[in-house]
C-alpha cells in the first residue's frame, strides 16, 4: 500500500530533509504534495526522481486525497492548519511546538515510547531536537536503574534556529555583525535559546524539562537544563547528569548502551574516540559517550549525548513516527 503525504513547510530546512530522509526509508508515498508559503509556491522540487510543485498552504490545501501531513512550517502555521487537516481526515504528524504538551496528542519518540502513537486523535506531535537525543539515550537507563534526577547541559548547534541561524554564524566568522541572535555567535557561546519565561529559565529549557516527563511517562523525574547555543553548524551536543534509584556496574552501562536502539557507542578515550558533532552531521544516530561515574553522589552517571539535530531531532523522528503509523496500521 501507498499512501498520499503532504509536507507542510516543503522548502525549509527541515522540510528539505522530510523528503531526504522519506526516499532513503523508502516510505511508500504515492502522491506527494509538498507546501510552503507564497513566495515558495510554484518552485518544483524533485522526490523520487519526479517533479512536483510546491503550493501555497491554505485552508482549501488539505480537501485532497491525503493520508498523512508532515509539519514543519512554525507553531502558528501548525496551530492553524493542523486541525483543519485532522477535520479533513488526514493524519498530522507536527514538528513545531504548538501541540507537544496538549494531552490529547502524543508526543512520540519511537525508540521510546512508541504505543503512545496508538492514542493519537489525528495529530502526533514530534518532540524538541534537544529533548529527542537525551530520551533516546535515557530510556534504556531508566528502565534499568529508574532515574531519579536529570540535569541537562546543552550545546545546540546554529541550525536549530534555521537558516537565519546559520547565517548569523558565516557572517560571523568572516566578521560581519550579527542580524538574528542578540549577541555574535562565531566565537561565542549564547546561554539563551528560545525566549526567557518568568521563572529565568528559557523556553529551550523548559521544554527539554517537560517533553522529558512526557515522553518517559513519568512525571515524578526532577529535572532541570541550560541550554547553550554554540558556533557549530549541525549536531546537537549535551552534558547529561543522572542520578538512579538503583546502585548500578559501569560495565553494564556500557553493555546497555552498546546494544540499546537508535544509540551508536562511541567511548574509547584511550584512543581519543568520543561523540562529536562533526560526525553526527547528516547521520541518524544518537550517538553516546563519555560514560563515567558521577563518584559525588550515591548512583550518578554523565553522559556526552550528540546527533544531528536536523535529522534524528526532527526530520528522522517524524518520518519514523510516519512508519510507524503504518507498522501499527493506524493509517
Ligand atoms: C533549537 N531546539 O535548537 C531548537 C529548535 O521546539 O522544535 C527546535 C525548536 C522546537 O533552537
Amino acid at each position: 500500500k501507498k499512501y498520499n503525504v503532504a509536507i507542510v513547510g516543503a522548502t525549509g530546512k527541515v522540510g528539505e530533509t522530510f523528503l531526504k530522509v522519506l526516499e532513503e526509508k523508502n516510505f511508500p508515498v504515492d502522491k506527494l504534495y509538498p507546501m510552503a508559503s507564497k513566495k515558495s509556491a510554484g518552485i518544483n522540487i524533485k522526490f523520487q526522481g519526479k517533479d512536483w510543485t510546491v503550493e501555497e498552504l491554505s485552508e482549501s490545501s488539505f480537501d485532497k486525497d491525503i493520508d498523512i501531513a508532515l509539519f514543519s512550517a512554525g507553531g502558528s502555521i501548525s496551530l492553524k492548519y493542523a486541525p483543519i487537516a485532522r477535520e479533513k481526515g488526514v493524519i498530522v504528524i507536527d514538528n513545531s511546538s504548538a501541540w507537544r504538551m496538549d494531552k490529547d496528542v502524543p508526543l512520540v519518540v519511537p525508540e521510546v515510547n512508541p504505543e503512545d502513537i496508538k492514542k493519537h486523535n489525528g495529530i502526533i506531535a514530534n518532540p524538541n531536537c534537544s529533548t529527542i537525543q537525551a530520551v533516546v539515550a535515557l530510556k534504556p537507563l531508566h528502565d534499568r536503574f529508574k532515574i531519579k534526577r536529570i540535569v541537562y547541559s546543552t550545546y545546540q548547534a546554529v541550525s536549530g534556529s534555521g537558516v537565519k541561524g546559520i547565517r548569523d554564524l558565516e557572517e560571523g566568522l568572516k566578521g560581519n555583525k550579527n542580524e538574528f541572535y542578540p549577541h555574535q555567535i562565531a566565537f561565542n557561546c549564547i546561554p539563551h535559546i528560545d525566549v526567557f519565561l518568568e521563572n529565568g529559565y528559557t523556553k529551550e529549557e523548559m521544554k527539554m524539562v517537560e517533553e522529558t516527563k512526557k515522553i518517559m511517562n513519568d512525571d515524578s523525574l526532577r529535572i532541570t537544563a541550560t541550554a547553550v547555543r554554540v558556533p557549530v553548524i549541525s549536531g546537537h551536543s549535551e552534558s547529561i547528569n543522572v542520578e538512579f534509584e538503583k546502585p548500578y556496574e559501569i560495565s553494564e552501562v556500557f553493555s546497555i548502551m552498546d546494544s540499546a536502539e537508535g544509540i551508536v557507542l562511541v567511548d574509547d578515550v584511550a584512543n581519543n574516540k568520543y561523540p562529536l558533532a562533526v560526525d553526527a552531521a547528516d547521520t541518524d544516530p544518537v550517538y553516546v559517550g563519555r560514560l563515567r561515574r558521577d563518584e559525588s553522589v550515591e548512583s550518578g552517571l554523565n553522559m556526552w549525548v550528540v546527533a544531528d539535530n536536523i535529522r534524528k531531532g526532527a526530520a528522522t523522528n517524524t518520518v519514523q513516527i510516519a512508519e510507524l503509523l503504518v507498522k501499527y496500521d493506524l493509517i
